[in-house]
C-alpha cells in the first residue's frame, strides 16, 4: 500500500505499532483512546498491517468473521460484524503446536470452516454462495488482543485484524448442511465450552455470505483454496499455557492443539 494516510490518522504507523505488537507478543494502547479512528480508517490500518506480513513473505489463506454469534457480541461489548484476514503464518497443522510465549493473552474458541472451491465476491448471488463450497471442517481460532484486558471499540479491534492470532482445521469433509452442527472445546479433556453452530447468524453458511460481502467492499474476492472462519459459536476462553485442546464437531471429526 503506497497511500496510507488520511486526516489525523498516520494508518502506515499505526500498522506497524500493531504488526510489532503481535510479533513480540507486547500490549500497545488502543488507538481510539487517542485518535479518531472511524470504522472504514481500522480497515486500512487492518491491510496496511496485513500488507507487512505479506512482505516477509506471509501468503493471504482467506478470512475470518468476528462477532457472529450473540454470545461473543455479548462477551466484547460490541454490535456489529467484523472480519479479518488469514495467512498461511497463523495456519497450524491438525494435531499440531502453538507457540504460547509469543502471545500476550490468547483465548480459543470453536468454529466451523469452509473451503472454497469457487471465487465468491460481493456480487455472488446469495443462492450461489453454497455452490462455492468445497468442503466443510470443524476448526478454532485462537485470539489474542494486542490490546490491555482484551477491551477495545470496533475500530480497535478490526485495525488489530479481528485478534486474529493462530487458527486449525479438522479434516476436510464433502460441504453438507452445518447449520445446526455441535462442537465441544475441550481443555485437558474438559469440556469447557459447547454450543452449535446455528449459534453463528441462524446458520454459518450467512457468514460466508457476510465474508464475500465485507471482503469485496475492501476489493477482495475470495478465492478458491482460501478457508473462511465463519466465527465462533461460543464465547472465547483462556487459553492456559500448555494446555492440550481438542475440538470435536458432530460429523465433521476433530481438530486438536497443544500449546507449548
Ligand atoms: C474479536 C474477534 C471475535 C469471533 O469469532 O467472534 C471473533 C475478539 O473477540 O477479540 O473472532
Amino acid at each position: 500500500m503506497n497511500d496510507t494516510s488520511t486526516g489525523p490518522i498516520d494508518v502506515a504507523a499505526l500498522a506497524e505499532i500493531l504488526d510489532d505488537a503481535a510479533r513480540s507478543g507486547r500490549m500497545v494502547s488502543r488507538p481510539a483512546d487517542t485518535t479518531p479512528l472511524d470504522v472504514p480508517t481500522a480497515y486500512q490500518v487492518q491491510r496496511a498491517a496485513f500488507e507487512r506480513r505479506r512482505a516477509r513473505g506471509e501468503r493471504p489463506l482467506g478470512v475470518k468473521l468476528g462477532f457472529t454469534s450473540k454470545a461473543k457480541m455479548a462477551q466484547m461489548g460490541v454490535d456489529d460484524l467484523i472480519w479479518g484476514l488469514l495467512s498461511d503464518g497463523m495456519l497450524i497443522e491438525d494435531g499440531g503446536t502453538l507457540d504460547g510465549g509469543g502471545l500476550v493473552h490468547p483465548r480459543i474458541e470453536p468454529e466451523v470452516a469452509f473451503l472454497l472451491g469457487r471465487p465468491i465476491s460481493a456480487d455472488t448471488p446469495p443462492t450461489q454462495v453454497a455452490a462455492a463450497v468445497a468442503g466443510v471442517a470443524v476448526a478454532y481460532e485462537v485470539l489474542d488482543s494486542r490490546y490491555q484486558d482484551f477491551r477495545f471499540t470496533l475500530p480497535d479491534v478490526i485495525a488489530d485484524n479481528a485478534s486474529a492470532a493462530a487458527f486449525g482445521v479438522g479434516p476436510w469433509h464433502p460441504p453438507a448442511g452445518i447449520a445446526n452442527t455441535g462442537l465441544i472445546l475441550e481443555i485437558d479433556g474438559r469440556a469447557v465450552a459447547t454450543g452449535s453452530s446455528a449459534a453463528i447468524l441462524g446458520d454459518p453458511l450467512r457468514s460466508l455470505a457476510a465474508a464475500a460481502r465485507l471482503a469485496g467492499a475492501a476489493g477482495i474476492e475470495l478465492e478458491p483454496g482460501w478457508i473462511v472462519l465463519a466465527g465462533a459459536a461460543t464465547a472465547a476462553v483462556p487459553l492456559p499455557p500448555k494446555a492440550h485442546v481438542r475440538v470435536v464437531g458432530s460429523g465433521l471429526g476433530q481438530v486438536e492443539v497443544t500449546v507449548r
